[in-house]
Order: structure tokens, then sequence, then C-alpha cells
């Protein structure tokens, strides 16, 4: 094989990678959030996004009205949350914008309170209709708290029969009304629950990184996302053409992280462009990596070098995180390169991880939160 041809390969191979795996940062993110004037859907909103009392999205009160019937909130040009009773109201409305909206809803969050009424029935059908996904919520809990705890089941189990859903998703969202006393604790529950669903989702979308962008902490959501490029690192290690696609992941895993934290999208070519700045520090390793994914016939790499491949990306995407994160830019260079040189030291551990415990993406996780916590 010349080299000539190995770059063509490389290439090719990189560009399908590339394709298959970066979102769409084109694509738009509609979600309706359904259910009664004071059901609490714009406290859901505040909690699924992480918001505080003091740095709300969405105006939260006891006063019906606040809600009136429909409330946009567009968070940006690509992602459109509309709260409102039900779609009918939307239709009212009229405009171009929420015939867009109608015509392309991602998910529909219904939320309901207390006991299960039956009236609410067509008003969930007609979301389900429109929506690829709806999640059905059973918001203020906190009212079956001095019940007894078969109480709160009976409810559960009531709703999913009216509604005919196998799950109900119970939250609390207390708290965000400006008008509670300032010593009042926030009482959120199972928040964290419904925020996973809705990103898995938007996640098989590729569009779950539209939405996480406006998550008032972003570091939860970057952490898992290097956790995924680093599983899937490890994964591809071993296939043909190994460099190719680790290269993709990589590529994918930086304009991804930029996005997440600028809002601004990277092209492929500039993200491309930045990975000599690495690999600049780790010359042997990385012109090892190249030219091993060449070797004919079948390109794959061993342990060894699929364990420099993991550690590798650890420290470039731990990097890119630390820079954004500290109101840098992918731009400074020498920034970069000394994040990426700290990390680096830090990610030796993870070559001795055997490459089978990259099959479970939680460990993971747990193990990057201690890696990044380290100083440097
Ligand atoms: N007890 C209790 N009150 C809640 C909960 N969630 C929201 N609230 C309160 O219910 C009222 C209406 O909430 P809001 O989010 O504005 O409802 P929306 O009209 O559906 O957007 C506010 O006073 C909230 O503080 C909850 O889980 N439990
Ligand atoms: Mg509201």
């Amino acid at each position: 094989m010349s080299g000539e041809n190995s770059k063509t390969q490389f290439d090719k191979t990189f560009d399908q990678a590339y394709e298959e795996r970066s979102p769409n940062f084109d694509e738009h993110v509609n979600i309706a959030l359904v259910g009664k004037v004071s059901a609490g859907k714009s406290s859901l909103l505040n909690a699924i996004l992480g918001r505080t009392r003091e740095d709300p999205i969405a105006r939260v009160g006891a006063s019906s009205g606040v809600t009136t019937k429909v409330t946009p909130y567009k968070l940006d040009e690509h992602v459109l949350i509309i709260d409102c009773p039900g779609l009918d109201d939307v239709r009212k409305e009229n405009s171009e914008e929420t015939k867009d909206f109608l015509g392309s809803i991602d998910l529909g969050l219904f939320v309901v309170t207390g006991s299960a009424d039956a009236s609410q029935k067509s008003n969930f059908g007609d979301l389900k209709k429109n929506c690829k996904k709806t999640l059905v919520i059973l918001n203020k809990i906190d009212e079956w708290d001095d019940l007894e705890e078969s109480a709160y089941h009976d409810v559960v189990d009531q709703w999913k029969r009216v509604l005919g859903v196998d799950k109900v998703f119970g939250t609390c969202t207390k708290g965000f009304d400006p008008k509670m006393r300032q010593s009042a604790p926030m009482d959120l529950r199972g928040v964290d629950e419904v925020r996973k669903e809705i990103f898995d989702f938007l996640e098989s979308e590729k569009k779950d990184i539209l939405l996480a962008r406006h998550l008032k902490s972003k570091e939860s959501y970057a952490i898992g996302f290097i956790a995924a490029a680093l599983v899937a690192v490890a994964g591809e290690a071993f296939i043909p053409g190994s460099a190719a696609y680790i290269t993709a992941t990589q590529v994918v895993a930086i304009t991804s992280l930029n996005y997440l934290y600028k809002g601004e999208v990277l092209s492929k070519s500039s993200a491309l462009a930045l990975l000599p700045t690495f690999a600049g520090e780790t010359l042997g390793t990385s012109a090892f990596l190249f030219a091993k994914s060449f070797l004919p016939p079948t390109g794959v790499l061993d342990v060894a070098a699929a364990g420099i491949a993991v550690s590798i990306t650890f420290a470039m995407l731990a990097a890119v995180k630390w820079v954004l994160e500290n109101e840098h830019s992918l731009e400074e260079k020498k920034v970069l390169k000394e994040a990426f040189n700290s990390f680096n030291k830090v990610g030796q551990e993870l070559k001795h991880v055997s490459l089978s415990d990259f099959k479970d993406k939680t460990s993971i996780v747990k193990l990057l939160i201690r890696l990044l916590s380290k100083k440097f």
C-alpha cells in the first residue's frame, strides 16, 4: 500500500466516521411542555436545566396568569420550548413559528398533579400523536409526604391507567417561586431521572448537545461526553483503520465540547487542525498510532497502543474542557498545550485500566471525576 493511497483511505474513513457521529448542529429541538396552569411546568423547566431561584429561565408564580396560555421559551435559534395547557392553545396562535413547531415536536412533557383525572386523556392523546416521544410527569409529589407510601403508588398507578402509559415520573420542583421566603429550601426530587430520560432520547436523535448548552452546570454533561469518547476509542482500537475512527471520535468530541461551552460551531477542519497541538507533545506515540493503523492486512492496534490512544484522548479532551471552562479559547495554543501536558500526566493511569473495563461507562465516569479533579 503506498503512502498516497493510505492517506486517501484515512481521509475517507475519517470523513465517513465523522459524518456518522457528529451532532446535527443545524437541527432544531422543539419541546412542548403541556399541563394545567400552576402544575409546575415553569418550575420543572428550571429544574431540568439546573437553574436556581435567583437565575431562572422560566418565570414561576403561584398566581395563575404568570403562564397564561402559551409561553414560548426560545433558548436560542435552535431550541424552542413552548409552555401551554394543551396543543390546541398553540394551534390558536396560528403564527409561522407555532406552525413549524407543531409540525416537528421532538419531545412532549405532560405535567400533571394530584389524583388521576380522565379529562386529561384527550389532551395527552393529542400531545402523544404530535411528538416523537412523550413523558408523563406527576409533579408536586410532596403532596403525599404525610400519607402512607401506598397512597402515592396508588395515584401513580391510576395515572398510568387513565393515560395508558407504562411509566409516570414523579417529581417535586418546589422552590422556584420568587415569592418564597429566602430561607425556604429548594425541594427537588425525581428531576435527575427526567433529565436523563430527556437527554438519552435527544442523544438518540443526535441533538442532545443543542439542549445541553443551556444547562446551568455543564460539568457532568461534559464528563459524560468524555467518558463516551474514551469508551468509543477503546473499542475502536481493534477495528481496521482504527486511527481514522479514533481521530473522528476526538474531533467530534472537541466540536461538541466547544458548542457546549461556547454555543459556537467549530468546523471539522478547525477541530482537526487542533490535533497537532497535542501530537507535538506525544510525537512518538501518535506517529506510532498513525503508522500502525495503516499496516496491512488488519490495521488493528495492539493492547498497549490502545491504552495509549485512550490516555491521549483523555488528556486532549480534558485540556479542551479546561480551556473552555476557564474562559480561554481554543486558539490559545500555548494554554491548550500546557493543559494537555498536565492532564497527560494525570491520565497515565488510564493506560493500566483493562480495556474491558471501558465497557462500563458509569465506572469510567467515576474514574474521570477523580482524574479531572487533580489540580495542575
Ligand atoms: N408544593 C409544590 N409546589 C410546587 C411544585 N412545583 C411548583 N410548585 C409551585 O406551584 C406554583 C406554580 O408553579 P409554576 O412553575 O409557575 O407552574 P406553571 O403555571 O405550570 O408554569 C408555584 O408557586 C410553584 O412554586 C412542587 O413540586 N410542589
Ligand atoms: Mg409557567
